[in-house]
């Protein structure tokens, strides 16, 4: 938590007095929310941000001269300066993203490839409650039953707008029942809270890493009724077909566009 708050107040007068470019967003305040999820995780699970997301690829073990090389767009920076503060990337801490409930989705679809007894966890904000994408995720993440634990860090406001101005719903946890996700508010300012918040949500959340994932695909895999031969590999379409306007297709595809006569 000290080395979270030192980080970000060195970066804000860094950003203030003009030595760091773009724009900056910073999560003083938020520290005891990180400290208290990552204090549960365990080093193969994977951590998904948003914008707000320097505590978090601290906590997941970055190293700060890196991360700081990086919002000063520098080569030796994390993602080689490309990323900036708010697009990195990294190994334990997978990516951070501007685009607002951006890493929802992908931290599912990464937890459905983990290996069993690993999760995901995703990091958001309250503004990405309102986004449609929320919405979609938890109802997949609910029906796959995927290793996903779910974190808001409800600052009241969705950046400049408050709370009250963009949603008439009190609470962020009242969604989770709603999909059938068990969820909990506490105080994020109250690291055992967190802690003990974490520990509990994410005991389901472990139980569902040991099983069997994506059941659908299980599913695709007894109900495919597609001939074997049909079945190929998706390739990229050669310099001819692209000239023709077709694409690679799979071998189904080709054997039904190919020209009359054509040995393809
Ligand atoms: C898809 C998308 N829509 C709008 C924006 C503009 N935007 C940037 S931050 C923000 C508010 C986000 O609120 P919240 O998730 O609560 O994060 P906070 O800034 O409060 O930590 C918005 C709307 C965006 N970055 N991405
Ligand atoms: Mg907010």
């Amino acid at each position: 938590m000290a080395r979270h708050r030192a980080f970000e107040e060195v970066t804000a007068r860094a950003h203030a007095d003009g030595r760091l470019p773009g724009l900056l967003h910073l999560s003083i305040g938020a520290e005891a929310a990180t400290a208290g999820v990552f204090a549960v995780l365990g080093d193969d699970d994977r951590i998904y941000s948003a914008h707000r997301p320097h505590g978090h690829f601290l906590a997941a073990g970055e190293s700060p001269l890196e991360l700081f090389a990086e919002l000063a767009g520098r080569e030796t920076g994390l993602c080689r300066g490309r990323g900036g503060s708010m697009h990195l990337m990294g190994a334990r801490a997978v990516m951070a993203t501007g685009v607002v409930g951006g890493t929802l989705p992908i931290a599912v679809g990464h937890s459905l490839a983990l290996s069993p007894g690993t999760v995901a966890v995703v990091f958001f904000g309250d503004g990405a409650v309102q986004t449609g994408i929320f919405h979609e995720t938890l109802n997949m993440a609910s029906l796959w039953r995927t290793p996903t634990l779910f974190v808001c860090e409800n600052n009241a406001r969705a950046e400049f707008t408050s709370r009250e101005e963009h949603t008439p719903v009190a609470c962020v946890s009242d969604y989770g029942p709603v999909y059938g996700i068990p969820a909990l508010t506490v105080d994020g300012a109250d690291v055992r809270a967190v802690t003990e918040a974490a520990t509990a949500l994410l005991e389901p959340v472990r139980a569902a890493a040991l099983r069997k994932r994506n059941p659908n695909r299980e599913r695709r895999r007894r109900r495919s009724t597609r001939p074997r031969a049909r079945r190929g590999r998706w390739r990229f379409p050669s310099g001819r077909e692209r000239r023709d306007g077709r694409d690679g297709g799979d071998a189904h595809h080709r054997a039904r566009t190919a020209a009359p006569g054509s040995s393809r």
